[in-house]
């Protein structure tokens, strides 16, 4: 059979990435000393709308694909200097990162020991040289069918992630992932002497609104409270919703006098604009309570505490009116309690 390509472009890939720098299961890296060899494994590979990076070292290869938009597949001579194909598989396979290869090992050896060898140190599949054709084309299409299975494995796994974390609704974290998230950072500030902040957010008579105005405008009402809370916020900070009505934002690496303007801009920016919505324009308004990890004389450890103090202050805060920030007492020194609407 004549394995010759039908087109004559040639060129080596530069070396490293593959030429668009996108990973995909379209994307082969060829490691073959031999230059005939190489040269027909990519003009077919090319001819076939694979992308591929050509490389004759397996050093190269091996450097090649380690890095971040490295080819999902990847095609290795047995025998070449540098690096051979099975040690390459077999760090291939030791590497804990980044989405499975698929490697095809291209061997001389055609012995039932160097096939078994070769699956043993990582290859998914071989092939004897000199090869035909039609079987090359057949197997590389099966390891991309496999990396295309991969590939959708790997988009539903993030998906149920995502949603194991985020609230349906508003689209913020939830509350389990919220507190987890707390958690760690409570960890770490303690850890690193970097003050922590927690904001609880509850809207003003919500129930009102969902009587006047029906259950959907409420949740559009949520929508924006959420949008204008992330709005209001470092990109850095996390904002969950925490319950119905509640959000609960956690501030790492924030000074309380930081965090009172902080929780003071959330307020003002939820009530300064009433919401456009379905139903027509809702003023809407949210109380706030505000608490750190560093109180005055005492520091709260757990992450219960924290949000204990800033529920607290929020209670504060609506007992006190609406439309307000609260203080956990002790967080800024002389600051004895509050900020509130047009009523300092
Ligand atoms: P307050 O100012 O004291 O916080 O009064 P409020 O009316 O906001 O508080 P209350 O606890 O009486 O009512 C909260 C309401 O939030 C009741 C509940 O039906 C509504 N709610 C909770 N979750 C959702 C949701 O996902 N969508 C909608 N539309 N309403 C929700
Ligand atoms: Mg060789
Ligand atoms: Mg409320
Ligand atoms: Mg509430």
């Amino acid at each position: 059979m004549n394995i010759m390509p039908p087109a004559e472009d040639l060129a080596r890939s530069p070396g490293g990435k593959c030429p668009d720098g996108k990973s995909s299961p379209d994307t082969v890296l060829i490691a073959e000393d031999d230059p005939i060899f190489r040269r027909v494994l990519q003009t077919w590979l090319q001819k076939w709308n694979y992308r591929v990076t050509a490389l004759d070292d397996g050093a190269d290869a091996w450097h090649a694909l380690q890095q971040d938009d490295c080819p999902q597949m990847a095609i290795l001579d047995w025998m070449m200097p540098g690096l051979d194909g099975i040690e390459i598989c077999r760090r291939i396979r030791r590497l804990k990162k980044g989405p499975y290869k698929y490697v095809l090992l291209l061997t001389a050896k055609g012995g039932k020991e160097d096939v078994v060898a070769g699956l043993d140190a990582g290859a998914d599949d071989y092939l004897t040289k000199p090869f035909d054709v039609n079987e090359l084309r057949a197997r590389v299409r099966a390891g991309k069918r496999i990396l295309e299975l991969q590939d959708a494995l790997m988009k539903a796994h993030s998906e149920l992630q995502f949603e194991a974390a985020h609230d349906h609704l508003t689209g913020l974290w939830n509350r389990g992932a919220i507190m987890d998230l707390l958690h760690r950072e409570t960890q770490r500030s303690a850890r690193i002497g970097e003050p922590l902040g927690v904001i609880m957010a509850d809207l003003d008579h919500f129930k009102q609104i969902n009587d006047s105005y029906g259950h959907p405008t409420g949740d559009a009402v949520l929508q924006e409270v959420a949008h204008r809370l992330l709005e209001s916020v470092r990109n850095y900070d996390y904002v969950g919703r925490y319950g119905g009505e509640e959000f609960l934002i956690v501030l790492a690496e924030c000074a309380p006098s930081d965090l009172i303007v902080t929780a003071e801009r959330m307020r003002t920016y939820v009530s300064e604009k009433p919401f456009d919505t379905n139903s027509g324009s809702i003023p809407v308004t949210i109380s706030i309570g505000v608490a750190a990890q560093r109180l005055l004389g005492s520091e709260l450890r757990r992450e219960e505490e924290l949000v204990r103090a800033a529920d607290t202050a929020l209670y504060c805060a609506k007992a006190n009116g609406r439309n307000r920030v609260e203080q956990a007492p002790g967080i800024c020194p002389g600051d004895s309690a509050r900020t509130a609407a047009g009523q300092q």
